[in-house]
């Protein structure tokens, strides 16, 4: 059966672990956000194309969720003791997947190119493509220092700070990377991560074509929430819904996706949750989403992949 997953970065790493054991490589393509990219030392860093290819290949800092396992940080050490830029980690190792994506981009590799090369490196045989191969950057409206980059946002702000708006620069001239529109136009079945709605996935929906496939396949895409008991899993989900004026649920959730998704599946504990999802048109399944170890990780797997229309 073949699948496309419209991925954020660390809740879909895990899910696409759990579905790599199911799909065959060549039916898996991961459709994956880069409004979260950024330049820095002169750089280009793909935070959640890594976050995938680290978390496939078993190399992913398990208690970080980013970044590679046994890492060291001497070059960074290095960096904030002239006074430059360190309050974005980059580990030894993690360095040299930038200085090489860097270097073929300069080459006039494209981003989808270079992802392809990072990911076969490690062995991995699903297809990996960024949304986009154009530049697409998610900024953040911050109550007190206005519009910033996202990575200010998340990482330097501790995303601890009130968000009034977000935007994705130049997603209206973005195109879809080769590829990613046959994706979601042949998968048997297209899954929206549990990844954030607000900043992991509407980036990929921003792009010119992504959103109007959706629409047309809806009963065929399938979310899994990453709002479980009002709280985002991991990052600031919970609190942008709020701060843009809905609910941290998993109904508001089905409201968010309403037109695209056609089923959404909510945890257990958010099982008197159903009706009202069912309420805005959305399909509900109930089952455990908590991807704490690898066999719930296969489970919820098992669960996307039997989920009948
Ligand atoms: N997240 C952090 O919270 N702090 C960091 O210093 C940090 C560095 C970093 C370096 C490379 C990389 O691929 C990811 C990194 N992340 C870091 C995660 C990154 O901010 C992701 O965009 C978020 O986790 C959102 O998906």
């Amino acid at each position: 059966m073949s699948i496309a997953v419209l991925c954020g970065g660390v809740g879909a790493a895990r899910l696409l672990r759990g579905l790599v054991p199911l799909v065959p490589g060549p039916e898996l393509t991961a459709i994956v956000n880069v409004g979260d990219d950024t330049e820095l030392h002169g750089l280009h860093i793909s935070p959640d194309l890594d976050t995938i290819v680290y978390t496939l290949a078993g190399a992913v800092s398990v208690e970080r969720g980013w970044g590679l396992e046994g890492e060291t940080w001497q070059a960074m050490a290095m960096v904030g003791h002239y006074g430059g830029v360190d309050w974005f980690s980059l580990g030894d190792r993690d360095l040299g997947t930038h200085l090489f994506r860097t270097h073929r981009l300069g080459q006039g590799a494209s981003l989808q190119e270079v992802s392809a090369e990072i990911a076969r490196a490690w062995g991995l045989t699903l297809t990996m493509l960024p949304v986009t191969n154009d530049r697409l950057r998610t900024l953040v409206t911050t109550v007190d220092e206005g519009e910033i980059p996202f990575q200010e946002y998340f990482v330097r702000r501790h995303h601890d700070v009130a968000v009034t708006a977000v935007r994705f620069e130049g997603a209206d001239a973005a195109r879809p990377a080769p590829g990613v529109l046959d994706a979601l136009d042949q998968a048997e079945r297209i899954l929206v991560a549990p990844s954030n709605p607000v900043v992991s996935i509407d980036p990929v929906l921003a792009v010119p074509g992504i959103t109007d496939r959706l629409r047309a396949r809806r009963d065929d895409v399938i979310a899994v929430s990453p709002i479980v008991g009002g709280r985002a899993l991991k990052g600031p989900a919970d609190r942008l819904l709020v701060e843009l004026g809905r609910e941290a649920s998993a109904v508001a959730v089905a409201e968010w996706y309403r037109d695209v998704v056609g089923t959404l599946v909510i945890d257990d504990v958010d099982a008197d949750l159903a009706p009202a999802i069912e309420h805005h048109g959305v399909r509900c399944i109930v089952a455990p989403t908590i991807m704490s170890d690898p066999a719930r990780t296969a489970a919820l797997a098992q669960v996307l992949l039997s989920a009948i229309r």
